[in-house]
């Protein structure tokens, strides 16, 4: 059956993330999970994460059908960790639809359509408010 690799911050865990997580993995039968550093979310987001990488490693991997972790530092290092892991799927959420084509010369690449009205930034921002 297939390795399936995903990648992401996964700060503060919300359904949007559950149901890609689940989906990933429903195309095989070994889900593996590249979390952002800290200092990877602040290069693409502009701020630190509310969870450090150690919690948000240790929320992911306590999830039954995530089955491995591990940190992801850079985002141009994607044709290694899909080697090093001997990934088979990558997927990713369709808010990068595009961005990761080319490595189908190492795996098949599936986006999914991300869950609407649900994000992070959205959380952070109703938290703030109240
Ligand atoms: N996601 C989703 N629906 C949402 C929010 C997020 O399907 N409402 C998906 C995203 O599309 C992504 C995954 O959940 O595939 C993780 O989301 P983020 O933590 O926001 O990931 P991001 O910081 O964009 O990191 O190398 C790629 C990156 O590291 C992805």
């Amino acid at each position: 059956m297939s390795r399936i690799i995903t990648f992401g911050t996964f700060d503060v865990l919300h359904i949007g993330h559950i149901r890609l997580l689940k989906r990933a993995k429903s195309f095989g039968s070994h889900l593996i999970v590249g979390v952002s550093s800290d200092e990877l979310n602040v290069s693409k987001k502009g701020r630190a994460p509310v969870y450090p990488l150690n919690s948000r490693l240790e929320i992911l991997s306590s999830l039954r059908f995530v089955d491995d972790v591990f940190v992801e530092d850079s985002l141009e290092l994607k044709a290694e960790y899909i080697k090093s892991t001997n990934a088979d799927i990558l997927v990713m959420g369709d808010d990068w639809q595009g961005r990761f084509d080319h490595l189908n010369e190492y795996c098949k690449v599936v986006y999914l359509p991300r869950t609407p009205s649900i994000s992070t930034t959205e959380v952070i921002e109703i938290i703030k408010e109240s």
